[in-house]
């Protein structure tokens, strides 16, 4: 028996040095083997693992390294999402070269990863920001170019007249840039979209498919496409009242069975039709730039009062030329869904009545539902737009809401005015193509050349890569490509004259979308994938990552894919079979009287009197406990990876991780707990050291019988085992801990007991802490090589195969009893082994071969013969 502690310190860089020595955990890309691809969402290279990474990692490596263990081929790769704005910022603030920055960075993060003990193939490794992946890339936009899949298009943009940069709509808050402060200006800019939309039907469907996704994220990728059916209508206006004699209106509805509710039209401020009132109107002019400032933020739209300027245009009603609207300039219709027009019908849409209400144009009800009466139906201050009957509604009243479409539809679409339709079904999606131009320098350069004479000029193919010089400055706002003395005059590769490269670089959405499929082999030089190989390879069969990137990364992926495909660099369309999405570590936060946020590691929480009161290990001054939230740098509630591994080791991490919370689930971070981790850690190792001691009075061979302790350890064995495989595949890990835990306590029991064990225990006990440790050691990888040496185990158990069941020792948590009437068998009933009598007769009376077995005859007797037989007496 050995008295020694578990030194992780030690233990856990030897056992890491041995496993890269080896390089155990490079896949081939010959293995025979069934494939199986585990990948977590690369990280950022910002300069430090956080807490979060463990958890992700984490998760990845204990799926990696069981299947690993059951004999697949596992591909387990990781990289760098290695382009973006922090960067440059860096670069401007701190005088560091981008490129120096980024590699500095993925140096010091490799070493951090590595402390972890992560079972990754590191000979795959690659930042996106290596000109060997975005040389690819680049071929691939020009592929896509000729396939008709990527397009320049003029779009009005959020422009930052001080940092000289395009700003995401959320990056406009009041009408200023999140930055600089300076007023957002809207300019018409020519961008390179990515043509998604043409995709927008197939990557809804598709998601029906995907039954191995969170059903939240299929959602909300469905309320991303926002797929609605509805009815495209040319209002007539009465010209006598319009700007420039203007005679219609066209506007989208998915309700056109309420027209007989409207009220009033609304317009966004940029409609063609605002504009034109806007010239001969300046007060509705300062309206329009007033409500223009608070930016295109769908969310912001949402949340603001509605507000509205009557255009004094008048609209005609489709079905009674007598009956005018008015024509409002609204803040909460946007240009970009629809056709930037709608008719508003208070009494159904929330929106519109809040509009009204303001406004005082009254509303009327045509739609009442199930058990109103229509005479006394009103609405007031919530819209009604649940289902109903039509009321009214004159030709309509009385039908049902699809009804009432149906017939408004078709009126519509048979009649003309001057030659086209009044009305015309139509499909809108709230999806729009992606806009990947972005006016900065440490991204994916656009591979085209503008030419006075011929131009767009794609780069010839053997010309690639367009590298990133690297000679640049940021000594001024805006693009530093653009500021290159030399770097975009180039001679246009058709005509031969002078031209210009293009300095926009691509969203680093798009190194995302493809990075997965590069992995299958990213020694290829001359294309982006080898076909065979990306094509047994992929899909991803557990993708793992943060919800944050459920919407656009996921969807642009799906989309790249598809456009892969369409050029011929992969045969699928879906990239991740598989996908979870992982919580939050969350951690409760500390403030002083004066209400600064002071971190953790500057806290001592102690129990007084039964309650947690915490103070600053240094002076001791009493602080706050505060809420428990996600961890942030301004909360000051982060812990560093690094502090918690130098002071109980990786494994401790790892296991902290994945007990108490379900993966999808938040995990509250404590300190309690962690300690609690690192004794279960020296209790495993205590408990293999002294199973050990006992296995070396075991037989060889399998004894013939077991005695009913040896057989009970068996049991709890196997049971672990079978419940843990099953929990792992599942992603259950916090379930597996549980297993392992009650399986440990069952080992200790044994081991407890006095006097010399006999031999057929001896042997069970060390093939139970055999099997203990290779069901931890997905999660506890160090601890558990260094036990599989004391159990005298030859080789590596990161390389061993995972335990075979032995299905007989299995203990069934049900029983399954013969059911008769009378004698006579009439079927069976499975019920819990430890069911009672009573709950074994409830359920036999209840069936309903039983109750016609009977025919109505009273039960006299019910005898339940344990395990077997229950037989009923009528
Ligand atoms: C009349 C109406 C009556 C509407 C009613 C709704 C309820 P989804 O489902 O998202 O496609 N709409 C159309 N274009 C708009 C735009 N550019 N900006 C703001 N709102 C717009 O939404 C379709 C509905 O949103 C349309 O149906 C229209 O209002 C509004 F009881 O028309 B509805
Ligand atoms: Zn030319």
């Amino acid at each position: 028996m050995t008295s020694e502690r578990y030194n992780a310190r030690d233990a856990e860089p030897r056992w890491q040095r041995q496993w890269d020595d080896k390089a155990i955990f490079a896949s081939k890309n010959d293995d025979p083997r069934p494939k199986y691809y585990v990948l977590e969402m690369f990280p950022y290279p910002s300069g430090r693992i956080h807490i979060g990474h463990v958890r992700n990692y984490t998760l990845g490596d204990v799926l990696a390294r069981f299947m690993r263990a059951k004999g697949f081929n596992v591909l387990h790769p990781m990289g760098w999402d290695a382009f973006g704005l922090p960067a440059e910022n860096a670069a401007i603030e701190r005088k560091v070269a981008p490129k120096a920055w980024t590699y500095d960075n993925i140096a010091a993060m490799k070493k951090q990863l590595r402390s972890i003990g992560l079972s990754l193939d590191w000979s795959r490794e690659f930042a996106t920001c290596d000109p060997s992946y975005y040389k690819h890339q680049q071929k691939m936009f020009l592929d896509m170019l000729r396939a008709g899949l990527a397009e320049r298009e003029k779009r009005k943009l959020n422009w930052d007249p001080v940092d000289m940069t395009v700003l995401a709509n959320e990056q406009v808050i009041d009408g200023r840039g999140w930055r600089s402060g300076a007023v957002v200006e809207q300019r018409e800019m020519s961008q390179w979209v990515f043509k998604i939309t043409k995709y927008a039907q197939e990557l809804l469907d598709a998601l029906d498919g995907l039954d191995r996704w969170p059903d939240k994220v299929r959602l909300m990728q469905r309320n991303w496409i926002g797929r609605s059916e509805g009815l495209l209508l040319r209002f007539a206006l009465d010209p006598a009242t319009t700007p420039a004699g203007e005679t219609e209106l066209k506007i989208f509805t998915t309700r056109p069975d309420t027209l007989f509710g409207a009220k009033f039209m609304a317009i966004a401020a940029d409609h063609p039709l605002a504009q034109a009132a806007a010239a001969k109107n300046p007060k509705l002019a300062a309206f329009i730039a007033d409500i223009k400032k608070i930016g295109t933020a769908q969310e912001i739209i949402d949340t603001a009062e509605k507000q509205g300027f009557d255009t004094g245009i008048k609209a005609v009603h489709p079905f009674d030329p007598s009956w005018k609207l008015p024509v409002y300039v609204a803040n909460f219709v946007l240009m970009e869904y629809g056709t930037g027009a709608i008719f508003g019908c208070p009494a159904h849409d929330q929106r519109d009545l809040d509009f009204v209400n303001k406004y005082k144009l009254g509303n009327i009800p045509v739609v009442c539902p199930e058990g109103q009466d229509p005479k006394t139906f009103v609405i007031t201050d919530t819209a009604f737009d649940g289902d109903g009957r039509m009321i009214n509604s004159r030709f309509l009243d009385g039908m049902t809401i699809e009804q009432a479409k149906e017939d408004v539809a078709k009126r519509l679409e048979s009649e003309k005015r001057g030659n086209a339709p009044v009305g015309e079904r139509q499909v809108n999606f709230r999806l729009r193509d992606w806009g990947i131009s972005r006016q900065r320098y440490w991204g994916c350069p656009i591979p085209v050349i503008h030419c006075p004479k011929c131009d767009v000029v794609p780069v010839p193919d053997d010309q690639l890569p367009v590298v990133l010089p690297e000679d640049v400055t940021f000594d001024k706002p805006g693009n530093a490509l653009d500021h290159h003395p030399t770097w975009k005059h180039v001679t246009c590769p058709k005509c031969g004259g002078k031209a210009q490269r293009e300095t926009d670089t691509m969203d680093t959405f798009v190194d995302s979308s493809w990075y997965f499929a590069r992995f299958t082999d990213p020694w290829n030089e001359k294309a982006p994938t080898t076909l065979p190989l990306v094509n047994r390879m992929l899909p991803i069969d557990q993708y793992i990552g943060g919800v944050e990137h459920a919407i656009l990364h996921l969807l642009y992926s799906r989309f790249f894919t598809r456009a892969m495909k369409a050029t011929g660099h992969i045969g699928m369309d879906e990239p991740f079979a598989g996908m979870f999405t992982q919580g939050m570590v969350v951690h409760e936060t500390y403030q002083k009287a004066d209400g600064t946020y002071v971190t953790p590691a500057e806290v001592k929480v102690e129990l007084i009197g039964g309650e947690r009161r915490a103070s600053m290990i240094y002076g001791g001054e009493q602080v706050s406990i505060g809420p428990i939230e996600k961890m942030s740098k301004s909360k000051k509630n982060t812990v560093d990876p690094d502090d918690i591994i130098a002071s109980y080791g990786a494994d401790v991490a790892r296991w902290f991780m994945l007990s108490d919370s379900p993966p999808d689930r938040d995990v509250i971070w404590s300190d309690e707990r962690v300690q609690g981790a690192s004794r279960f850690m020296q209790r495993l190792w205590r408990l293999v050291n002294e199973s050990a001691e006992i296995a070396k009075s075991a037989p060889a061979d399998q004894p013939a019988s077991f005695s009913a302790e040896a057989l009970a350890l068996r049991k709890a064995a196997h049971g672990a085992l079978d419940k843990v495989s099953t929990g792992i595949e599942r992603l259950h890990f916090n379930v597996c801990l549980a297993h392992i835990r009650e399986f440990a306590n069952a080992l200790a029991e044994i081991l407890a007991k006095d006097g010399k064990p006999s031999a057929d225990t001896a042997w069970a006990v060390r093939e139970a802490a055999t099997i203990l440790v290779q069901l931890f050691a997905p999660m506890m990888p160090h601890l558990a090589e260094e036990c599989w040496v004391v159990l005298g185990q030859s080789g590596l158990i990161s390389e061993a195969n995972w335990p075979q069941i032995e299905r007989d020792l299995l203990v069934e948590d049900t029983v399954t009893l013969v059911v008769q009437v009378n004698g006579k068998k009439r079927g069976d009933v499975t019920v819990p082994r430890v069911a009672q009598n009573a709950e074994i007769e409830a359920a036999v009376l209840a069936l309903d071969a039983v109750k016609l077995a009977l025919g109505g005859k009273a039960v006299r007797k019910v005898i339940v013969v344990p395990m077997r037989i229950v037989n009923v007496v009528g």
